[in-house]
């Protein structure tokens, strides 16, 4: 397992998470922090990223699976914040066919509208 994921100066999470460049921050834990989406899909759309930088969802299970699981925690947390009693959906993706953009693993958490499936 490894534990020595360090900050890629040319990642634009890991500046987010060093407070580099701005974010509207609505989270943050030891292992985490969540800001909301700059391009949102729903009414709510948050963000919610591993301190650590990891590639994608897939790496950080492997390399810090607890903190894979603080992510899904603290989207419970916003999703009771923002009042998505009616549900919410997280979306992880990962690799370029699944449309990953920003290469340091996050969840994202989208609510306030039904939602249709299959996803595009
Ligand atoms: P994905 O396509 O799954 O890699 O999602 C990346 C998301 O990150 C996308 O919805 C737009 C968002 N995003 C990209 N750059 C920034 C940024 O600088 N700030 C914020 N708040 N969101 C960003």
């Amino acid at each position: 397992m490894s534990t020595d994921a360090t900050a890629d100066p040319e990642c634009i999470f890991c500046k987010i998470v060093a407070g580099e460049i701005p974010a509207d921050i609505v989270h943050q834990s030891p292992t985490t922090i969540a800001f909301r989406d700059l391009e949102p899909q729903a009414p709510t759309h948050v963000l919610v990223i591993p301190r650590s930088h990891y590639p994608d969802a897939a790496a950080l299970a492997q390399g810090e699976p607890e903190t894979a699981a603080h992510l899904f925690d603290a989207a419970r947390e916003i999703a009771g914040a923002e009042g998505l009693g009616n549900g919410y959906r997280m979306v992880l993706n990962t690799g370029a066919d699944a449309h990953q953009t920003v290469f340091h693993a996050h969840l994202h958490v989208l609510g306030g509208r039904s939602m249709g499936w299959p996803p595009g």
